[in-house]
Protein backbone atom coordinates (compact mmCIF):
# COMPACT_ATOMS: atom_id res chain seq x y z
CA UNK A 1 0.00 0.00 0.00
CA UNK A 2 1.30 3.66 -1.24
CA UNK A 3 1.58 5.92 1.55
CA UNK A 4 1.56 8.79 -0.89
CA UNK A 5 -1.04 11.21 0.17
CA UNK A 6 -3.84 11.42 -2.90
CA UNK A 7 -5.83 14.63 -3.28
CA UNK A 8 -9.36 12.85 -2.93
CA UNK A 9 -7.71 10.73 0.45
CA UNK A 10 -10.88 11.77 2.31
CA UNK A 11 -13.39 10.36 0.42
CA UNK A 12 -11.04 6.63 -0.18
CA UNK A 13 -11.32 6.19 3.65
CA UNK A 14 -15.38 7.03 3.78
CA UNK A 15 -15.72 4.24 0.61
CA UNK A 16 -12.75 2.42 3.15
CA UNK A 17 -15.23 2.99 6.07
CA UNK A 18 -18.66 1.98 4.16
CA UNK A 19 -17.01 -1.24 3.03
CA UNK A 20 -15.00 -2.58 6.31
CA UNK A 21 -19.08 -1.19 7.58
CA UNK A 22 -20.14 -4.79 6.11
CA UNK A 23 -18.38 -7.38 7.69
CA UNK A 24 -18.55 -5.09 10.94
CA UNK A 25 -15.54 -3.39 11.49
CA UNK A 26 -14.78 -0.17 11.73
CA UNK A 27 -11.80 2.19 12.23
CA UNK A 28 -10.30 2.74 15.97
CA UNK A 29 -8.62 6.19 14.76
CA UNK A 30 -11.70 7.89 14.47
CA UNK A 31 -12.89 7.06 17.88
CA UNK A 32 -9.98 6.83 19.53
CA UNK A 33 -10.00 9.75 22.14
CA UNK A 34 -13.48 9.09 22.60
CA UNK A 35 -13.08 5.56 23.89
CA UNK A 36 -10.58 6.63 25.60
CA UNK A 37 -11.01 9.87 26.93
CA UNK A 38 -8.07 11.97 28.58
CA UNK A 39 -10.30 12.28 32.26
CA UNK A 40 -14.07 10.75 33.27
CA UNK A 41 -16.78 12.46 31.53
CA UNK A 42 -19.71 13.61 33.53
CA UNK A 43 -22.30 11.28 33.39
CA UNK A 44 -25.34 12.10 35.19
CA UNK A 45 -25.76 15.76 36.39
CA UNK A 46 -25.47 17.35 39.97
CA UNK A 47 -28.58 17.20 41.30
CA UNK A 48 -30.94 17.85 45.13
CA UNK A 49 -33.42 15.97 45.95
CA UNK A 50 -35.04 18.05 49.39
CA UNK A 51 -36.90 15.98 51.41
CA UNK A 52 -39.44 18.89 51.94
CA UNK A 53 -40.40 18.55 48.30
CA UNK A 54 -39.91 14.44 47.49
CA UNK A 55 -41.78 12.97 50.87
CA UNK A 56 -45.26 14.10 49.89
CA UNK A 57 -44.83 12.07 46.74
CA UNK A 58 -43.37 8.88 48.70
CA UNK A 59 -46.38 9.25 51.42
CA UNK A 60 -48.82 9.86 48.46
CA UNK A 61 -47.47 6.24 47.09
CA UNK A 62 -49.26 4.47 49.88
CA UNK A 63 -53.03 5.90 48.71
CA UNK A 64 -52.30 4.35 45.00
CA UNK A 65 -50.46 1.06 45.79
CA UNK A 66 -49.55 -1.27 48.43
CA UNK A 67 -46.34 -2.67 49.69
CA UNK A 68 -47.71 -6.37 48.88
CA UNK A 69 -48.88 -5.53 45.28
CA UNK A 70 -45.65 -2.91 44.68
CA UNK A 71 -43.35 -5.58 46.19
CA UNK A 72 -41.64 -3.01 47.03
CA UNK A 73 -42.93 0.32 47.10
CA UNK A 74 -40.56 3.01 46.24
CA UNK A 75 -40.17 5.87 44.05
CA UNK A 76 -36.91 6.20 42.04
CA UNK A 77 -34.58 8.93 42.48
CA UNK A 78 -33.74 9.49 39.23
CA UNK A 79 -30.88 11.21 37.46
CA UNK A 80 -32.24 14.62 35.57
CA UNK A 81 -29.38 13.75 33.19
CA UNK A 82 -29.95 10.05 32.73
CA UNK A 83 -34.06 10.28 32.49
CA UNK A 84 -35.45 7.17 31.95
CA UNK A 85 -32.67 5.02 32.88
CA UNK A 86 -33.61 4.35 37.02
CA UNK A 87 -30.03 5.37 37.47
CA UNK A 88 -28.87 8.23 39.95
CA UNK A 89 -25.64 7.39 38.64
CA UNK A 90 -23.79 5.48 35.82
CA UNK A 91 -23.41 2.86 37.90
CA UNK A 92 -25.87 2.94 41.07
CA UNK A 93 -30.00 3.13 41.70
CA UNK A 94 -31.22 5.14 44.64
CA UNK A 95 -35.09 5.47 45.86
CA UNK A 96 -36.80 6.04 48.60
CA UNK A 97 -39.20 3.37 49.85
CA UNK A 98 -42.05 3.70 52.15
CA UNK A 99 -44.03 0.94 54.46
CA UNK A 100 -47.11 1.47 56.61
CA UNK A 101 -48.22 -0.82 60.00
CA UNK A 102 -49.52 -3.98 58.77
CA UNK A 103 -47.75 -4.22 55.52
CA UNK A 104 -45.37 -6.49 54.33
CA UNK A 105 -42.93 -6.21 51.13
CA UNK A 106 -42.87 -10.24 50.08
CA UNK A 107 -39.77 -11.93 50.22
CA UNK A 108 -37.32 -12.53 47.26
CA UNK A 109 -33.45 -12.33 46.53
CA UNK A 110 -31.48 -11.14 43.23
CA UNK A 111 -27.98 -10.58 42.49
CA UNK A 112 -27.87 -7.04 42.98
CA UNK A 113 -26.40 -5.85 46.38
CA UNK A 114 -28.99 -3.36 48.61
CA UNK A 115 -28.51 -1.08 51.29
CA UNK A 116 -30.75 0.60 52.93
CA UNK A 117 -30.20 4.28 55.31
CA UNK A 118 -33.07 5.10 57.61
CA UNK A 119 -34.54 8.00 57.02
CA UNK A 120 -37.77 8.17 59.29
CA UNK A 121 -40.01 6.37 60.71
CA UNK A 122 -40.35 3.29 63.61
CA UNK A 123 -41.12 -0.34 64.02
CA UNK A 124 -40.52 -1.42 60.78
CA UNK A 125 -38.48 -4.49 60.48
CA UNK A 126 -36.30 -6.53 57.24
CA UNK A 127 -35.12 -9.91 57.41
CA UNK A 128 -32.43 -10.65 55.42
CA UNK A 129 -31.31 -14.36 55.26
CA UNK A 130 -32.86 -15.49 58.66
CA UNK A 131 -32.22 -12.56 61.24
CA UNK A 132 -34.63 -9.42 61.52
CA UNK A 133 -33.68 -6.28 62.12
CA UNK A 134 -36.13 -3.79 63.65
CA UNK A 135 -34.52 -0.49 61.69
CA UNK A 136 -34.53 3.12 63.45
CA UNK A 137 -33.22 6.40 61.61
CA UNK A 138 -29.61 6.65 60.87
CA UNK A 139 -29.11 2.85 60.76
CA UNK A 140 -27.42 1.45 57.59
CA UNK A 141 -28.47 -1.79 56.79
CA UNK A 142 -27.15 -4.72 54.86
CA UNK A 143 -28.98 -7.11 52.05
CA UNK A 144 -26.22 -9.35 50.65
CA UNK A 145 -26.32 -10.41 47.18
CA UNK A 146 -28.65 -13.57 46.87
CA UNK A 147 -29.95 -12.99 50.21
CA UNK A 148 -33.38 -13.81 51.41
CA UNK A 149 -35.19 -10.23 52.34
CA UNK A 150 -38.55 -8.98 53.42
CA UNK A 151 -39.62 -6.04 54.92
CA UNK A 152 -42.48 -5.59 57.55
CA UNK A 153 -43.82 -3.38 59.89
CA UNK A 154 -45.44 -3.91 63.27
CA UNK A 155 -45.14 -0.38 64.46
CA UNK A 156 -47.41 2.91 63.75
CA UNK A 157 -46.92 5.36 61.61
CA UNK A 158 -45.19 5.78 57.75
CA UNK A 159 -41.44 4.31 57.68
CA UNK A 160 -39.60 5.56 54.88
CA UNK A 161 -35.94 4.79 53.59
CA UNK A 162 -33.37 5.57 51.26
CA UNK A 163 -32.78 2.28 49.08
CA UNK A 164 -29.10 2.08 47.38
CA UNK A 165 -28.52 -0.70 44.76
CA UNK A 166 -26.01 -1.54 42.21
CA UNK A 167 -28.54 -2.08 39.55
CA UNK A 168 -26.38 -0.45 37.04
CA UNK A 169 -23.30 -1.92 38.08
CA UNK A 170 -25.33 -5.97 37.43
CA UNK A 171 -26.82 -5.06 34.47
CA UNK A 172 -23.66 -3.92 32.76
CA UNK A 173 -22.20 -8.16 33.48
CA UNK A 174 -26.03 -8.68 32.56
CA UNK A 175 -25.20 -11.35 35.66
CA UNK A 176 -28.76 -10.90 37.08
CA UNK A 177 -30.82 -13.36 38.23
CA UNK A 178 -34.12 -13.27 40.82
CA UNK A 179 -36.52 -15.48 42.83
CA UNK A 180 -39.60 -15.17 44.62
CA UNK A 181 -40.07 -16.78 48.10
CA UNK A 182 -43.03 -19.20 47.73
CA UNK A 183 -43.77 -18.20 51.12
CA UNK A 184 -44.67 -14.06 51.87
CA UNK A 185 -42.27 -14.52 54.92
CA UNK A 186 -39.07 -16.27 55.02
CA UNK A 187 -38.36 -17.96 57.84
CA UNK A 188 -36.28 -16.72 60.44
CA UNK A 189 -33.70 -18.80 61.84
CA UNK A 190 -31.99 -17.10 64.34
CA UNK A 191 -32.69 -14.15 66.73
CA UNK A 192 -33.02 -10.77 66.73
CA UNK A 193 -29.61 -8.91 67.20
CA UNK A 194 -27.53 -12.24 67.04
CA UNK A 195 -25.33 -10.78 64.15
CA UNK A 196 -24.34 -7.74 66.08
CA UNK A 197 -23.45 -9.46 69.03
CA UNK A 198 -21.15 -12.23 67.44
CA UNK A 199 -19.78 -9.95 64.64
CA UNK A 200 -20.31 -6.01 65.70
CA UNK A 201 -19.15 -5.60 69.54
CA UNK A 202 -15.38 -5.74 68.96
CA UNK A 203 -15.70 -9.46 69.03
CA UNK A 204 -15.73 -12.68 67.13
CA UNK A 205 -16.43 -16.13 68.00
CA UNK A 206 -13.22 -18.22 68.31
CA UNK A 207 -12.23 -20.12 65.81
CA UNK A 208 -14.48 -18.27 63.46
CA UNK A 209 -13.06 -17.97 59.45
CA UNK A 210 -15.52 -18.06 57.23
CA UNK A 211 -14.85 -15.30 54.81
CA UNK A 212 -17.52 -13.05 53.34
CA UNK A 213 -18.05 -10.88 50.97
CA UNK A 214 -20.03 -9.14 52.77
CA UNK A 215 -19.88 -7.74 56.69
CA UNK A 216 -21.26 -10.37 58.98
CA UNK A 217 -22.98 -7.78 60.44
CA UNK A 218 -25.89 -6.48 58.73
CA UNK A 219 -27.48 -3.21 60.97
CA UNK A 220 -24.76 -0.59 62.29
CA UNK A 221 -27.43 0.84 64.84
CA UNK A 222 -27.22 4.89 64.53
CA UNK A 223 -26.74 5.61 68.11
CA UNK A 224 -23.03 3.73 67.91
CA UNK A 225 -22.21 5.52 64.90
CA UNK A 226 -22.92 9.16 66.38
CA UNK A 227 -21.13 8.23 69.16
CA UNK A 228 -17.89 7.65 67.68
CA UNK A 229 -18.27 10.56 65.28
CA UNK A 230 -18.58 12.94 68.82
CA UNK A 231 -15.81 11.41 69.87
CA UNK A 232 -13.57 12.29 67.49
CA UNK A 233 -14.68 15.74 67.10
CA UNK A 234 -12.52 16.30 70.66
CA UNK A 235 -9.29 14.57 69.74
CA UNK A 236 -8.13 17.48 66.88
CA UNK A 237 -9.40 19.14 63.65
CA UNK A 238 -11.54 17.27 60.81
CA UNK A 239 -9.30 16.25 57.84
CA UNK A 240 -8.84 19.82 55.43
CA UNK A 241 -11.05 17.65 52.57
CA UNK A 242 -13.31 15.37 54.08
CA UNK A 243 -14.38 16.20 57.55
CA UNK A 244 -14.42 13.41 60.58
CA UNK A 245 -14.83 10.85 57.78
CA UNK A 246 -15.41 6.90 58.32
CA UNK A 247 -16.15 4.39 56.14
CA UNK A 248 -18.76 1.39 57.41
CA UNK A 249 -16.10 -1.87 57.79
CA UNK A 250 -16.50 -5.81 57.62
CA UNK A 251 -14.86 -6.42 61.17
CA UNK A 252 -13.65 -9.91 59.81
CA UNK A 253 -11.09 -8.11 57.24
CA UNK A 254 -11.26 -4.48 57.75
CA UNK A 255 -12.68 -4.00 54.12
CA UNK A 256 -15.30 -2.32 53.01
CA UNK A 257 -18.82 -3.61 54.59
CA UNK A 258 -19.99 -4.67 51.21
CA UNK A 259 -18.26 -5.84 47.88
CA UNK A 260 -19.39 -3.52 45.11
CA UNK A 261 -20.82 -0.29 47.19
CA UNK A 262 -18.80 1.60 49.42
CA UNK A 263 -20.22 3.47 52.71
CA UNK A 264 -19.75 5.82 54.69
CA UNK A 265 -20.50 8.79 57.16
CA UNK A 266 -19.02 12.02 58.46
CA UNK A 267 -19.49 14.61 60.57
CA UNK A 268 -18.58 18.52 60.05
CA UNK A 269 -18.31 20.28 63.25
CA UNK A 270 -20.65 23.57 62.56
CA UNK A 271 -19.36 26.30 60.99
CA UNK A 272 -16.46 23.85 59.13
CA UNK A 273 -16.18 24.03 55.66
CA UNK A 274 -13.84 21.56 53.31
CA UNK A 275 -11.74 22.17 50.66
CA UNK A 276 -12.21 21.30 47.25
CA UNK A 277 -12.00 17.27 46.55
CA UNK A 278 -12.84 14.92 43.83
CA UNK A 279 -12.81 11.57 42.92
CA UNK A 280 -13.86 8.74 40.30
CA UNK A 281 -16.21 7.78 42.17
CA UNK A 282 -19.96 9.15 41.26
CA UNK A 283 -20.96 9.41 45.36
CA UNK A 284 -25.06 9.62 46.83
CA UNK A 285 -25.05 11.99 49.62
CA UNK A 286 -27.70 11.93 52.31
CA UNK A 287 -28.29 14.47 55.49
CA UNK A 288 -28.65 12.50 58.70
CA UNK A 289 -28.58 15.58 60.57
CA UNK A 290 -27.95 19.26 60.75
CA UNK A 291 -27.46 21.88 58.01
CA UNK A 292 -25.12 23.18 55.56
CA UNK A 293 -24.24 23.21 51.84
CA UNK A 294 -22.63 21.18 48.95
CA UNK A 295 -21.20 23.18 46.01
CA UNK A 296 -20.20 21.00 43.36
CA UNK A 297 -19.46 23.21 39.95
CA UNK A 298 -22.06 26.47 39.49
CA UNK A 299 -24.81 24.93 41.92
CA UNK A 300 -24.97 25.58 45.59
CA UNK A 301 -26.88 23.02 47.16
CA UNK A 302 -28.77 23.68 50.56
CA UNK A 303 -28.62 20.52 52.64
CA UNK A 304 -31.18 19.93 55.24
CA UNK A 305 -31.99 16.72 57.51
CA UNK A 306 -32.94 13.87 54.23
CA UNK A 307 -31.62 15.73 51.47
CA UNK A 308 -30.44 13.69 48.77
CA UNK A 309 -27.56 14.92 46.59
CA UNK A 310 -25.92 13.37 43.80
CA UNK A 311 -22.21 13.75 42.33
CA UNK A 312 -20.82 12.56 39.53
CA UNK A 313 -17.45 11.46 39.58
CA UNK A 314 -14.47 14.02 38.72
CA UNK A 315 -16.26 16.76 39.67
CA UNK A 316 -14.56 18.34 42.41
CA UNK A 317 -17.44 19.34 45.57
CA UNK A 318 -17.08 20.95 48.78
CA UNK A 319 -19.13 20.63 51.93
CA UNK A 320 -20.20 23.69 54.35
CA UNK A 321 -21.68 23.12 57.58
CA UNK A 322 -23.78 25.47 59.48
CA UNK A 323 -24.49 23.42 62.48
CA UNK A 324 -23.25 20.40 63.14
CA UNK A 325 -23.76 18.41 59.81
CA UNK A 326 -23.72 14.36 59.07
CA UNK A 327 -24.18 13.25 55.93
CA UNK A 328 -23.99 9.36 54.93
CA UNK A 329 -22.56 8.34 51.23
CA UNK A 330 -22.06 5.73 48.84
CA UNK A 331 -20.61 5.23 45.93
CA UNK A 332 -19.00 2.52 43.56
CA UNK A 333 -15.50 3.33 44.69
CA UNK A 334 -15.37 -0.36 46.66
CA UNK A 335 -15.88 -1.88 42.91
CA UNK A 336 -13.48 0.22 41.26
CA UNK A 337 -10.63 0.07 43.94
CA UNK A 338 -10.76 -3.76 43.21
CA UNK A 339 -10.48 -3.16 39.75
CA UNK A 340 -7.38 -0.50 40.31
CA UNK A 341 -9.66 2.18 38.95
CA UNK A 342 -9.83 4.45 41.50
CA UNK A 343 -8.41 7.53 41.95
CA UNK A 344 -8.73 11.10 43.96
CA UNK A 345 -7.45 14.34 44.40
CA UNK A 346 -7.49 16.76 47.08
CA UNK A 347 -7.29 19.87 45.46
CA UNK A 348 -6.35 23.92 47.27
C1 LIG B 1 -35.51 -4.46 46.18
O1 LIG B 1 -35.49 -5.77 46.39
C2 LIG B 1 -35.69 -3.58 47.26
O2 LIG B 1 -35.65 -5.30 48.87
C3 LIG B 1 -35.68 -2.22 47.04
O3 LIG B 1 -36.35 -3.38 49.47
C4 LIG B 1 -35.51 -1.70 45.79
C5 LIG B 1 -35.21 -2.05 43.42
C6 LIG B 1 -35.08 -2.89 42.35
C7 LIG B 1 -35.07 -4.26 42.53
C8 LIG B 1 -35.20 -4.80 43.79
C9 LIG B 1 -35.91 -4.13 48.62
C10 LIG B 1 -35.37 -2.56 44.70
C11 LIG B 1 -35.35 -3.95 44.88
Amino acid sequence: MSAVPKPNIQAEREAFYARADTQNMAPLWTRLKSLVPANPTPVGVPHRWAYADARPYVLESARHISAQEAERRVMILENPGLRGSSQITNSLYAGLQLIMPGEVAPAHRHMQSALRFVVEGSGAFTAVDGEKTTMQPGDFVITPSWTWHHHGHEGSGPMVWLDGLDIPLVAFFNSTFREDHEAKEAPLTRPEGDSLARYGSGLLPIGYQQPSLNSPVFNYPYPRTREALQTLTRAGAPDAHLGHLMRYVNPLDGGWAMPTMATMIRLLPKGFATQAYRSSDSAIFIVVEGSGELRVGERHFPLTPHDVVVVPGWMAYTLHAQQDLVVFSYSDRVAQEKLGLFREQRLR
